[in-house]
């Protein structure tokens, strides 16, 4: 077995205190980390968590050091904008370090404070000599994180049941499509935040409706028909759009936590359109619910061991989440654990549930070309994990470089390797193929048969599709405006020959701004490929539509109703798991 290893550029890149105001929420003063891993990895999951500080239960005891209810109040509004995200809602820790009473107070507040202002090469950000914390601030904080966690509320089905509004029942929907629309090309575009989807013709290319969704909305995720739209906002506020209708919109709504990230419905066969998921970061718990009503049927709490140690966990968020093709089966990603869970929804009353080990942190992944195995990433053992869905149960797990972020990678016939997946990652310019045909290819299965250089580090997504030749990979986290401004793209056919760039937000035209380019996806025929260019609150972004075939600028779209795209799901595409 060869590793083949294709190196074009390798990107040395200095990094500066960027102001990064992409998001408008998440930071206004980005801190300096020493290497281009940690950095992105932070600027990624350090977002604000959708829990609001004002509902914790707080312990403010005298064994912690002195604070005023002030303070306490403050640095909790802190902790959950800044530091939650990394080191988990209960501090336990995640990509962060644990935080607990028990080892914080051993550290003592000097210590804190040092660690705090300074960060340290793994990836915890310089809070203070980057001022984005004051003086007096750090010295809150180290003192805050001595005293107990504050413990956000639990959301059980009477919560759920009280935010639950059906806006139009089944009955009263539509019998069959009341539209023109070519509903297998529609884009569900995340406009993060703002609090909406733009659902656009994808033929057209005209904004059918902006829908009203949850708070930094996150992912969309169609019905098995292709029908039902599902989205999900961090707020774990789940939208259900109807897309026969004259104007699709919602038609019902449900929050299933206070923080949440993941949906999928049910695709096996005889169980189209009937059943959804969502997984939520807290509370930690996954809740099947009706598909065509969001009626929640069944809550699962996801609190246990941990894969390795085997020691209890009291915050394990619910990460991505695929549909099986094989089996009645939602299969579940459960970050902390590091455990897969098979949900067997055949009898939602008995739920069967099957746990597969993995490794910590699972985060997000997609399906071979197959949709046999599901190929996750657990992101800090840099390993991918591969699933047979059809025999339920564990292949192996697979090195890859550095913090592997896969989205649902990518699917292609490498020519010297056969039939591989791919990721790119956060923490270097390595995009890994992972050889996926255990049948013709079996030496090649489950290794990293090839391993090419991209433009830099902080990669999120990378697409094909399989009419296409090309293989595009963004880095919007790279610290370089040049890298994450644009794409690299290569030919599968000759991948020795390296990349060529598109400058896809010079395309864009759009003036001031951070322009980060995210997530390439392709239209239903394969022939175009989509990009947003996500760019402040306050400033002009975009979507920058390329002909796959001659890599050429197709169209822009631009318009002031598309506040901060960055997921944009096909509803063909993402139905039937393609890319
Ligand atoms: Fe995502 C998918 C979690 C930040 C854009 N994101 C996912 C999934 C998870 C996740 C678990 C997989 C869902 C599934 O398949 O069921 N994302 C998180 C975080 O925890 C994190 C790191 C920090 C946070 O606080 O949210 C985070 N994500 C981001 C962003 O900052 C991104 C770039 C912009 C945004 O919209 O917020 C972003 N995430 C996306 C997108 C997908 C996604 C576009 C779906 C990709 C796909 O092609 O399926």
């Amino acid at each position: 077995m060869k590793i083949r290893i294709t190196r074009i550029r390798s990107s040395l890149i200095a990094l500066s205190a960027l102001t990064l105001v992409a998001s408008g929420t998440v930071f206004a003063e980005e801190p300096e980390t020493k290497t281009e891993g940690p950095k992105a990895e932070h600027t990624y999951e350090g977002a604000p968590s959708g829990v609001n500080p004002t509902a914790t239960r707080d312990i403010m005891g005298d064994a912690g050091p002195e604070m005023t209810k002030t303070e306490f109040k403050e640095a909790k509004k802190i902790f959950f904008e800044r530091c939650a995200g990394c080191h988990g809602v209960l501090r336990k820790g995640a990509t962060g370090k644990p935080l607990t009473p028990d080892i914080t107070r051993k550290k003592g507040t000097d210590y804190l404070k040092v660690f705090i202002t300074y960060g340290s090469p793994a990836g915890m950000p310089n809070w203070g000599t980057s001022g984005a914390l004051t003086e007096e601030q750090v010295d809150m904080m180290a003192r805050y994180i001595q005293h107990e966690p504050p413990v956000p509320p639990e959301w059980g089905m009477k919560e759920m049941k009280d935010s639950w509004t059906v806006i139009v029942p089944p009955e009263q929907r539509p019998t069959k499509k009341m539209n023109d629309y070519n509903i297998e090309n529609i884009f569900s575009v995340t406009l993060r935040d703002a609090g909406q989807i733009a659902l656009i013709d994808g033929d057209s290319k005209e904004i059918i409706n902006i829908v009203k969704t949850g708070y930094a909305v996150h992912i969309t995720r169609p019905s098995a028909s292709g029908r039902y739209l599902y989205v999900i906002g961090r707020d774990a506020r789940i939208n259900l759009i109807d897309l026969w209708m004259e104007k699709p919109d919602n038609v019902a709504e449900i929050k299933v936590g206070l923080e949440a990230r993941s949906v999928e419905t049910s695709k096996f066969e005889g169980y189209e359109d009937k059943y959804a998921i969502a997984g939520t970061y807290w509370p930690p718990q996954f809740t099947i619910m009706d598909g065509d009503t969001l009626e929640p049927k069944k809550i699962v709490n996801t609190r246990g061991m941990t894969v390795d140690t085997q020691e209890y966990h009291p915050e394990p968020r619910v990460a991505a989440i695929v549909a099986s093709h094989f089996h009645p089966d939602f299969i579940v990603n459960v970050k902390e654990t590091g455990k897969i869970l098979l949900v067997n929804y055949e009898d939602i009353k008995n739920l069967d549930i099957t746990t597969i080990p993995a490794a910590r942190f699972l985060h997000d992944g997609g399906w071979d070309s197959t949709h046999r195995y599901f190929m996750t990433a657990a992101n800090k053992s840099n390993k991918i994990a591969v699933v047979d869905s059809k025999d339920r149960k564990l292949v192996t797990l697979v090195d890859a470089e550095k913090i592997p972020h896969p989205g649902r990678g990518a699917n292609f016939v490498d020519p010297e390797f056969g039939p591989v997946w791919a990721t790119s990652g956060l923490g270097s310019d390595a995009i890994n193929l992972i050889g996926t045909d255990p049948e013709n290819h079996k030496d090649q299965a489950w290794k990293a048969v090839r391993i090419l250089k991209g433009q830099g580090g902080g990669s999120l997504f990378i697409k094909t599709h399989p009419k296409s030749r090309n293989l595009y990979v963004d880095t919007p986290l790279n610290p370089d405006a040049k890298i994450s401004q644009s794409v690299a793209v290569f030919n599968i056919d000759d991948l020795d020959a390296g990349f060529e760039v598109l400058p896809i937000a010079e395309w864009a035209d759009l003036g001031e701004g951070p322009k980060r380019v995210v997530q390439p996806e392709f239209n239903k025929a394969g022939d175009e490929v989509w990009f947003s260019v996500w760019n402040g609150k306050e400033q002009t972004s975009a979507l920058v539509i390329v002909d796959d075939k001659t890599r050429k600028l197709k169209k822009v779209i631009k318009d002031e109703r598309l506040i901060t795209p960055t997921g944009k799901f096909n509803v063909y595409n993402t139905t039937h798991d393609i890319y």
